[in-house]
């Protein structure tokens, strides 16, 4: 259209053609797009934001998850297994809030570049929209697999959007926009066309009968050319407003909505029968009396929580049911009420992260309430092929558990309180796995909702296919707690304390050295049973001067921690813990 344009040399309409597009960098034209730029910007932003805006309130909804929850599920599917590990030593539990931060500031940054170029050519916007439905889809169609609906907050969202992008653009762009339109951004006249009246501004960009032929209307506004720009800069004004508060308020409404407050109080108003079966109250001498050494049960708000779940399902016990099905004689499906209808027993379980480091702190020891697991399988009539029990948890995440293992008498629970608590929400509520002895990536099936009998060699679950073990019992491990890694002590009597655990196996003895010595036994304190951690300490006389501690734990089976380290993946870290110390 510039080609056949007849007035090429009128600073407006050159200016319509070029903003945002490097031509040349001199006279009018430069500041013609530094002119009009941060208004493409703002454009793209305003309809990014009510794409993301409507989209997440579709989500709520529709009940499922909004456009950058489900880009970001997809996101942490296709992310290789290193890059998981790091973001998680990297950031911890914030490793999500990174993650969902990081694609919304690609989003704004793609959306205020593509909003720039959108001004001059308006499909660059749409495009960019399409781009981002097409992405939301395809990660909506590839990891939602059994929500239909997952696909509607992506469309929803596209589609007001592209609206806000018209409406916006209608008012910004230069030719559409009448007379002095180059005065948006509200900016000083540029030389040359200051001086021109407005009819000739906008000649040859405007349709006949378009408000260009009309007077610069007069107003508040201060006297000059520059007032002729009013009107339309309010224009944009209005609608950006209009668009932002839609953004704004769609979002806000679609994040309370989807937040689940009412989980929460059915939660809190929960109130669990007793255990059928009740454990003994713990031994007195669980816990060793050393300051800095964690409790032996750990406060809920303190375990530590590894999921792959950018927004935590929030499942309401009423509607939560539990499938049993596959290679069963007679497939089960359960209410929480039918869960608590049966008989609770208790146990005193450590549960574990096979991503945990040597000395790390992905572990943590609770007293679970839940059902037996195998009592359940046994009703079910579990055929003798049916070698893996797949579990998959409310937002599609699966684990595979050896039958064998959670039939050998251990108990393994579907679990509905921990530390006399119903599950927290992170950690499951209202009802999850857990299995004494396993890895929690193939045993602990958090907002656990379906359990199908099958085999290994037919289905793989989520970690196994992303190069983790199939089979992961807990290794014999510990760790020292107490003096902290690099910590100054003041010489003479100190105590070295910490934990180890070697669930199913039980801990036998642990042992530390210090500076390569000779190894010495620690102090053991007691434990409920084989399937928790269990707490020890050991006194030395340091010498002023640099030492390194070096501990390993013997299970009862006779063996003993080997010193080779090798790292998490496939299944589980190995190696001494050591940590060095200051004594003066
Ligand atoms: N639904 C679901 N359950 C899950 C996971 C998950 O990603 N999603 N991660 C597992 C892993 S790897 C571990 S170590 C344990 C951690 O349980 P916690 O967060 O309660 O400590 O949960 C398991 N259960
Ligand atoms: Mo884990």
């Amino acid at each position: 259209m510039a080609a056949k344009n007849p007035a090429p040399t009128n600073p407006v309409v050159a200016r319509a053609r070029i903003t945002g597009v490097t031509i040349s960098d001199e006279g009018p034209h430069r500041s013609a797009r530094a002119h009009h730029r941060p208004l493409g910007w703002l454009t793209g932003l305003l309809a990014a934001g009510t794409a993301v805006g409507v989209g997440e309130l579709a989500g709520a909804l529709a009940g499922t998850a909004g456009p950058i929850v489900v880009v970001g599920d997809a996101v942490v599917d296709v992310s290789p297994a290193p890059l998981k590990e790091f973001a998680i030593s990297a950031f911890g539990v914030y490793d999500k809030v990174v993650l969902l931060g990081g694609i919304l500031t690609t989003v704004a940054a793609l959306a205020a570049v593509l909003g720039g170029f959108a001004l001059a050519w308006p499909m660059v916007g749409y495009a960019g929209l399409g781009l981002f439905g097409g992405v939301g889809v395809l990660a909506a169609v590839a990891r939602r697999t059994d929500e239909p609906l997952a696909v509607v907050p992506v469309l929803a969202g596209v589609a007001a959007g592209a609206l806000a992008l018209y409406l916006l653009l209608r008012q910004a762009r230069p030719k559409a926009a009448g007379p002095a339109s180059g005065q948006l951004s509200g900016g000083p006249p540029d030389r040359g066309e200051a001086a021109k009246p407005a009819g000739e501004q906008t000649a040859g960009a405007s349709s006949p009968a378009s408000p260009a032929q009309q007077p610069a209307p007069s107003g508040p506004s201060p006297g000059g050319p520059s007032a002729a720009a009013g009107p339309h800069r309010r224009g944009f004004l209005l609608t950006g407003v209009g668009v932002l508060a839609v953004a704004a308020g769609s979002g806000a409404l679609g994040r309370h909505l989807s937040s689940g407050a009412n989980v929460a109080a059915s939660r809190a108003a929960l109130r669990l029968p007793a255990a059928a079966e009740p454990l003994p109250a713990l031994p007195g001498g669980v816990s060793l009396d050393v300051p800095g050494l964690p409790p032996f049960i750990t406060p809920n708000r303190d375990f530590y929580r590894i999921d792959t779940a950018l927004t935590l399902p929030r499942v309401s016990p009423r509607q939560w049911r539990l499938r049993v099905h596959g290679l069963v004689d007679r497939p089960l499906d359960l209410s929480y009420e039918d869960l608590l209808a049966r008989p609770l027993i208790e146990s005193d379980t450590t549960l574990t992260c096979v991503s945990n480091q040597i000395g790390g702190d992905l572990v943590g020891n609770t007293r679970w309430l839940g059902v037996r697991l195998a009592d359940l399988l046994r009703e079910a009539g579990v055929h003798a092929d049916a070698d893996q029990i797949l579990s998959t948890s409310s937002d599609g995440w699966t684990c595979g558990t050896p039958t064998a293992v959670v039939m050998d008498g251990r108990e393994a629970l579907l679990a509905v309180a921990m530390a006399g608590e119903p599950l927290p929400i992170a950690h499951g509520f209202p009802v999850r796995m857990v299995v004494p002895g396993l890895y929690g990536f193939v045993s602990a099936t958090k907002w656990v909702t379906d359990i199908k009998l099958t085999r290994f060699a037919d289905e793989r679950a989520y970690w196994a296919r992303r190069g983790w073990a199939v089979r992961a019992p807990i290794k014999t491990m510990s760790r020292i707690d107490v003096p902290g890694p690099l910590e100054n002590v003041p010489a003479g009597p100190t105590t070295v304390a910490g934990v180890a655990w070697a669930q199913r196996r039980g801990v036998a003895a642990v042992e530390v050295r210090v500076d390569g010595g000779e190894w010495r036994e620690a102090v053991l304190a007691d434990v409920p049973g084989i399937d928790t951690w269990r707490q020890w300490r050991w006194e030395f006389d340091a010498a002023p001067g640099r030492h390194t501690l070096e501990v390993r734990a013997t299970d009862s089976t006779g063996h003993t921690q080997p010193e080779q380290r090798v790292e998490p993946i496939p299944d589980g870290a190995t190696g001494w813990h050591s940590v060095q110390i200051t004594a003066a």
